[in-house]
């Protein structure tokens, strides 16, 4: 394509036209039209190889720009950012979690750092739905089955799953993907329980019939599936500690869809292994890309590669969001998806 690359050559300066609009840098190959759209819009250098970059190459790139366009995959921490340039005033990362950018820092060194949020709710929402049904009614051990050609015919005591219907869904953490998780989860007959920092408001809690848990604990002693939707910050490393996970009841099951920080895995692994919870559907990794070894030989778990914003629609209106995150910013106005670190 006509796309530069990032580790181009640095070009003359531009004309005026050009240098007027912001240098912008890309990390990671996006969607086409949000590239096209782009490029239309800025003096932007995209990664047409979409190879991760090293630090240094993050740095280098933090000095060239008036904004960066990060990933999960680019870990923008305190010394990373302690290295960055002068130029830089802009952190537009493509994704609503912002656990890979320590943002006290940025804004320390004067870089704003805006999000993706609200455009990928129903998806990822959708994605744990799916790891729900899944999870509980052996969808992947089954599909395995019939795929290794190994389809005996039925059988009334076998590939024998749990009901989802009048079981009861506790969500940790009820912002805009928990809510659409309990919107999902009432329509399968599941009664919705939640704990949050905070109650949601009333009108919330009636619209969705959602019990508030106050105490974590006491929510996950009575779950029969445990669903994490909350952000990975400080405070929620480890939420689903070894000590908490044991007060899941046996045939419980528990998903996640938000980070794999959340939940200590080595510990949710050995409760698997030794069949003190009955399963787990999981699309995120505490060491992401991965996965521990004892959860890969389990067959009492499904395992994703972190795709619950994966859909078409999904990243492009993700990139979207960007997109007008930086036109606002650079137009002097405030970028409607700011991260501050009190919201964290
Ligand atoms: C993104 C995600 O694909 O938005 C998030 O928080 O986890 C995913 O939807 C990823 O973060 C891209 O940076």
């Amino acid at each position: 394509g006509f796309a530069e690359p990032f580790k181009g050559p640095t070009s003359a300066p531009k004309a005026s036209m050009a240098a007027k609009k912001p240098k912008v840098i890309v990390t990671r190959k996006l969607p086409d039209p949000v590239e096209t759209r782009m490029r239309e819009l800025f003096d932007t250098e995209l990664n047409v190889d979409d190879r991760p970059m090293t630090a240094d190459e993050l740095v280098d790139a933090m000095g060239r720009c008036d904004v960066l366009v990060p990933t999960i995959t680019d870990r923008l921490d305190s010394r990373l950012l302690s290295r960055a340039g002068e130029r830089l005033k802009l952190i537009a990362n493509f994704g609503a979690g912002v656990d890979n950018i320590d943002v006290a820092t940025a804004n320390q060194r004067g870089f704003i750092v805006t999000n993706t949020p609200g455009v990928l709710t129903e998806d990822t929402a959708d994605l744990t739905m799916s790891l729900i049904m899944a999870s509980t009614r052996r969808i992947v051990e089954g599909a395995a089955v019939v795929q290794a050609g190994g389809f005996q015919g039925w059988s009334p005591t076998w590939m024998l799953g749990r009901r989802l219907w009048g079981k009861r869904l506790g969500i940790i953490g009820m912002g805009r993907i928990g809510q659409a998780l309990a919107r999902r989860g009432a329509a399968f007959g599941l009664s919705i329980h939640y704990h949050n920092r905070k109650p949601v408001s009333p009108r919330v809690a009636e619209e969705l019939g959602a019990t508030y848990w106050e105490s974590l604990d006491q929510m996950l002693a009575r779950m029969d599936i445990v669903s994490v939707n909350c952000p990975h910050t400080p405070a929620t490393y480890h939420l689903l500690s070894a000590r908490r996970l044991k007060l899941l009841q046996p045939h419980a099951v528990v998903v996640n869809t938000a980070r794999g920080e959340i939940i200590d895995e080595g510990a949710l692994a050995n409760m698997l292994a030794r069949g003190e919870i009955a399963g787990a559907g999981l699309d995120v990794y505490e060491h992401e890309p991965a996965v521990n070894p004892k959860l890969l030989k389990l067959p009492n778990v499904v395992l994703l590669p972190h795709m619950g914003s994966a859909t078409v629609e999904g990243r492009i209106d993700m990139g979207e969001k960007v997109i007008v995150n930086i036109k606002t910013f650079m137009d002097g106005h405030r970028p409607p998806d700011r991260v501050i670190p009190s919201m964290l």
